[in-house]
């Protein structure tokens, strides 16, 4: 467990199967929840029942008795935890005390029960009433001098009605400042896919699983953050439909996956083989794959074979021109060199993808997280072009959206650069005049608070400083603050590196029940595939002293905006009233969303793509160009590594489940780096040595992580990984996708030097 001895070993079964049923009966037992918990996990993702509130992959309509995965049951057990975090625990330990202990430890403690505010003299969180704090965040507020001076942090587990009603609190206040967790992961998906194809959404459904010819999985760890895919995957594999996975580590169940609901197959200890053709690229390597792939194809084109869809591209696409004549240009020894593939390899795949008449193409961290995410993404896009692979079943983008409703709160207003056309909505529905300006995202956030300009943080969930790159100087820049507001389930470092003012605000959870004057209320999210469902708690909450998020969002706005024309309190009881307001805003979408959200399966948002309707300036889907290989600075150095940060499977992004990674094969241990085995020798390391990390950055300032265990490891030469949140440290601020404001949390040039 937590402080056992560390062990490394390799992990030779298949993923899921038996091991995941018991890492499942493991953390309820640990929550002390088996009763509760079991109760519970049979109501999530049923019709009448929550949505899980773990990742974002859509629950297959109802087909599964069980539709959860390990993970999902990780996630719900922490939250139905019988542990609870309460007065008395603040009364026993000071704020200095706590810092002290490690993110699972902190985690451990179980769930927030009242609100908290600190108190400088004794160093301690002590109790205050609601009123108290709404009336502190109004008196900070009102204080300010520019409504600029605030950041309204947001994490995508919010749900929909609460997210809508946070956006218009915000910009009635008088800001965009919506620094939010996908400004750290599918952000390229949001600004880079718009010029391609008019929207910044994936365009598949679940039920294309079941038509596509082939299905290529780029830079994601399906098996761990996003489990219910694989049910998908295996499926497709089953049918003969090949599955390319393109990674630079083997993950485990891109390998070989055993279904915990198959129950013949976990009686046998069967499992199904699942990639076909698995990509062992180096870091950062995508781009000169793709273009190797694209290559092949002109050059077949060229030679009389019909590879491209002709009709398609004549009638959708404007640039193919300029992305043929760069493929062509490019050299096959520098797209070896790049990729850290083999041609043949590359060939391969250019021939799965040419036989299939349907792709898809899905992706997570992998990609979206280098310097050029968001124009990477533009090539895999480009790269479905060439085939048509849009508007027709089983074919499209995929992007594999990380929390639970990260999307909706994207749809639903969580954006720091609105469109003007948004806020003449809003300004017509709600009566007031929004602000016009573009906002801080979260690295503009933190610079903001570095230089003083910012002066209070809220944050909506999530654990900002935990996510944020350099840690080191994030959590100065907090402590520089006059109010920090962590709206939460669960204590986190969030809390700890605070302002001269600092509360904490506990929230009713995904699993558990709002009952409110009007009755219960259910709350709605969007999944990765743009399906809207209603989510309804069935577990008693935490204490009788948390609030449900909606409720604190109009309280907060009550406090501050006194005069605000907004009927705040009437929200306060019945959602069908913000659901009312989130189809006057969004009438396209959202039209009649409260008669529409009445059907248990819910109801999916319209993706023009699908109709092949392309919302772009010209009408188009439009082939953009990225020239050369590279997606992040070139560094001139021979000792030069690249660092991914990764997650573990136990963990929640900043929520450490546990300190192993079972299919990676490292038990209680996180302060490791993986390694190829001739990197190690390369610097007369063997496996195990302790060593420490520097990173290798323009900007004058030292970042180093010592403390780590380098292992020899399956990975590509000149890549390393490692896990996120530990390694931020290393990881510069400015070191983002300008685009998109994304951290490029993938590709942190590193050395290795003594530990
Ligand atoms: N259980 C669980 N589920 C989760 C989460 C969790 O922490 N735990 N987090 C949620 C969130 S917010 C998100 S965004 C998603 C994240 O889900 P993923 O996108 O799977 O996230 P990561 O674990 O960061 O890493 C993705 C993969 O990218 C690979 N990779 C690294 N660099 C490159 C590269 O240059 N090219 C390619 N092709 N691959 C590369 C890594 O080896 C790793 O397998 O999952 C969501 N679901
Ligand atoms: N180096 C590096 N950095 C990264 C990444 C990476 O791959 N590498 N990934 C990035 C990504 S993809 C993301 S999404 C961010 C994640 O950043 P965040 O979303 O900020 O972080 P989480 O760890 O998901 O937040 C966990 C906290 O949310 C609170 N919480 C949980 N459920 C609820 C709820 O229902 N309501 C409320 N109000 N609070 C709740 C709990 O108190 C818990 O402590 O991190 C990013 N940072
Ligand atoms: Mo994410």
């Amino acid at each position: 467990m937590a402080d056992g001895k560390p062990q490394y070993k390799t992990y030779n079964h298949p993923a899921g199967g038996w091991g995941a049923a018991a890492a499942t009966a493991k953390v309820l037992m640990e929550q002390s929840v088996i009763t509760k918990g079991s109760r519970a996990l049979l109501a999530m993702n049923q019709p009448g029942g929550f949505k899980c509130p773990s990742c974002a992959f859509p629950d297959a309509d109802c087909k599964k008795t069980l539709e959860f995965c390990e993970n999902g049951a990780k996630a719900l057990a922490h939250e139905a935890t019988k542990f609870r975090v309460t007065r008395e625990f603040f009364q026993k330990y000071t704020v200095t005390e706590l810092m002290a202990q490690s993110d699972y430890w902190l985690e451990m403690q179980g769930r927030l029960t009242e609100p908290m505010r600190y108190d400088a003299a004794s160093d301690r969180y002590v109790p205050c009433s609601w009123d108290e704090a709404f009336a502190m965040i109004g008196r900070h507020l009102r204080a300010l001098s520019s409504p600029h001076e605030a950041e309204f942090y947001t994490s995508g587990r919010t749900p929909n009605e609460a997210a809508f009603l946070y956006s218009i609190f915000v910009r009635a206040f008088g800001t965009n400042n919506f620094p939010d967790c996908s400004n750290m992961c599918h952000e390229p998906t949001s600004r880079g896919l718009p010029p391609a194809i008019g929207v910044g959404k994936g365009t598949v459904v679940l039920e294309d699983f079941e038509h596509a010819e082939a299905i290529f999985v780029i830079g994601q760890n399906t098996g761990t953050n996003s489990p219910r895919m694989m049910t998908n995957l295996v499926e497709a594999r089953k049918r003969g439909a090949p599955i390319v996975a393109v990674n630079p580590m083997p993950e485990r169940a891109l390998i070989r996956f055993t279904e915990p609901q198959d129950v013949v197959q976990m009686a046998t200890f069967g499992s199904t083989p699942i990639a076909s053709e698995f990509v062992h690229i180096r870091i950062g390597g995508d781009l000169s794959f793709i273009k190797g792939m694209m290559k092949v194809m002109f050059e077949r084109e060229a030679a009389g074979e019909r590879v491209l869809d002709a009709d398609f591209i004549a009638e959708h696409t404007v640039g193919i021109e300029a992305i043929r004549a760069d493929a062509l240009a490019q050299d096959w020894a520098e797209i070896v060199r790049v990729s850290g593939l083999d041609e043949a390899q590359i060939r391969r795949c250019a021939e799965i993808y040419i036989r299939s008449r349907a792709t898809i193409i899905c992706y997570g961290m992998g990609l979206t997280q280098h310097q050029q995410g968001s124009r990477l993404l533009q090539q895999v896009s480009n790269l479905l072009l060439l085939r048509g692979n849009y508007g027709k079943p089983g074919a499209g983008i995929a992007p594999i959206r990380g929390h639970s409703n990260v999307q909706g709160d994207r749809t639903v207003g969580i954006d720091e650069k609105p469109s003007q056309d948004y806020l003449d909505r809003v300004r017509d529905v709600f009566g007031f005049e929004p602000p016009r300006g573009h906002g801080h995202h979260t690295v503009e956030s933190v610079e903001a608070m570095e230089n003083g300009t910012a002066k209070v943080f809220i944050g909506m969930g999530g654990n900002f400083v935990r996510a944020i790159p350099d840690t080191d100087r994030s959590y100065a820049a907090m402590r520089k603050l006059a109010l920090t507001v962590g709206i939460a389930t669960k204590l986190n470092r969030g809390h700890l590196v605070h302002g001269r003012d600092a509360l904490i605000l506990p929230v009713v959870a995904r699993s558990e029940w709002i009952r409110t004057a009007a009755g219960e209320q259910f709350v709605t999210i969007e999944d990765a595939m743009a399906n809207v469902t209603a989510s309804r708690g069935v577990l008693t909450p935490a204490s009788p002293h948390v609030l449900p998020e909606v409720e604190i969002v109009c309280r907060m706005a009550m406090a501050t905006l006194p005069d605000s024309k907004v009927p705040w309190a009437s929200y306060i009881d019945n959602y069908d009233l913000i659901r009312g307001k989130i189809a006057e805003v969004y009438p396209e979408i959202y039209a009649g969303f409260s008669e529409r959200i009445k059907n248990p399966k819910g109801f999916h948002l319209d993706i023009p793509p699908r109709r092949l309707v392309w919302p772009t300036e010209n009408g188009k889907a439009n082939f953009l160009l990225l020239p050369g290989l590279e997606v992040n600075d070139v560094v001139d150095d021979p000792a030069m590594l690249r660092l991914a940060t990764v997650r573990s499977h136990d963990q929640f992004n900043t929520t450490i489940y546990s300190n192993n990674d079972r299919y990676r094969g490292v038990y209680n241990d996180r302060m490791v780096l993986f390694m190829n085995a001739e990197d190690l020798a390369e610097r007369g390391l063997a496996s195990g040595a302790r060593i420490a990390l520097e990173t290798i950055s323009t900007d004058g300032m030292a970042r180093r992580v010592d403390g780590l265990t380098a292992l020899d490891y399956p990975m590509p030469r000149g890549a390393v990984a490692g896990y996120y949140p530990e390694l931020n440290p290393l990881l510069p601020l400015d070191y983002y996708d300008r685009i998109s404001g994304t951290p490029a949390a993938k590709s942190i040039p590193v050395r290795v030097v003594a530990g």
